[in-house]
């Protein structure tokens, strides 16, 4: 048999890319999110809604709201010298949750962000990520008129563990953005040094927060 030619030697100064996710229920500011910590133009996928989407999209909560993602968001940031996040936005509304698979294929962990006046639009992606055993932190984008929360009390409400880092942030401001994804960053590797601990799953949880209804 011919000898092989020998592996190229790994690129040290290649950058490390990573793929993360950034999920959370229907218009808790995802896209915002992306958009003001990309480096890049983000790639957005946006649809009007229309009146057409009456009875079929829940806008309560955030009426001023025109459009919403139907496929992903896209942006990169490079949060120092060889270390790049590609980022995925997941859609938010139930009836596109089909694209989260795919978007989730290879990914390293995830910010769910959550809205505190509407705390339930995250189960299903927090479901998500504990089903898959995907690491995660949650982010509670303050909107103007939200009151504060104590992350204790938003910990028991969510029903997740102690480990995971709960951080409030302004999506739309990008030092605050960037915050978010540095903890994230930290937190999956934190995990990666230390053993995987069982996940004691709740009444809850095994009932599901939001009532059954989560992503595939
Ligand atoms: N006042 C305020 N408005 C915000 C904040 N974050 C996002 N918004 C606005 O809220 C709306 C929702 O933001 P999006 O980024 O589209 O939310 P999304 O999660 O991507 O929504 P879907 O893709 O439809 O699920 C936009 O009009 C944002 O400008 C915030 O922290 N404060
Ligand atoms: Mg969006």
């Amino acid at each position: 048999m011919d000898p092989q030619p020998p592996e190229p030697a790994p690129d040290a100064a290649a950058p490390l890319v990573i793929k993360i996710l950034i999920a959370g229920g229907f218009g808790v500011g995802k896209t915002t999110l992306v958009g003001a910590v990309s480096d890049i133009q983000p790639l957005r996928t946006e649809a009007r809604l229309s009146d057409r989407s009456l009875g079929v999209d829940d806008t309560s909560g955030v009426d001023q709201k025109s459009t919403t993602t139907v496929a992903m968001d896209f942006g990169r940031i490079t949060l120092h010298d060889g270390l790049v996040l590609y980022l995925f936005g997941t859609p938010g509304q139930e009836r596109f949750w089909f694209m989260w698979d795919e978007l989730a294929s290879g990914a390293l962990g995830g910010v769910v962000l959550v809205d505190t006046r509407r705390l339930e639009e995250c189960f299903p992606a927090i479901d998500y990520f504990e089903r898959r055993r995907l690491p995660f932190i949650v982010a509670v984008n303050g909107f103007d008129g939200a009151a504060a929360h104590d992350a204790e009390k938003i910990r028991v409400a969510l029903d997740i563990a102690p480990d995971i880092p709960i951080v409030q942030c302004d999506v739309r401001e990008r030092s605050s953005g960037k915050h978010v994804l540095v903890t994230l960053v930290e937190h999956v590797l934190t995990l990666t040094t230390k053993p995987r601990r069982a996940t004691g799953r709740s009444a809850v949880l095994a009932t599901g927060r939001s009532g059954g209804c989560s992503p595939p």
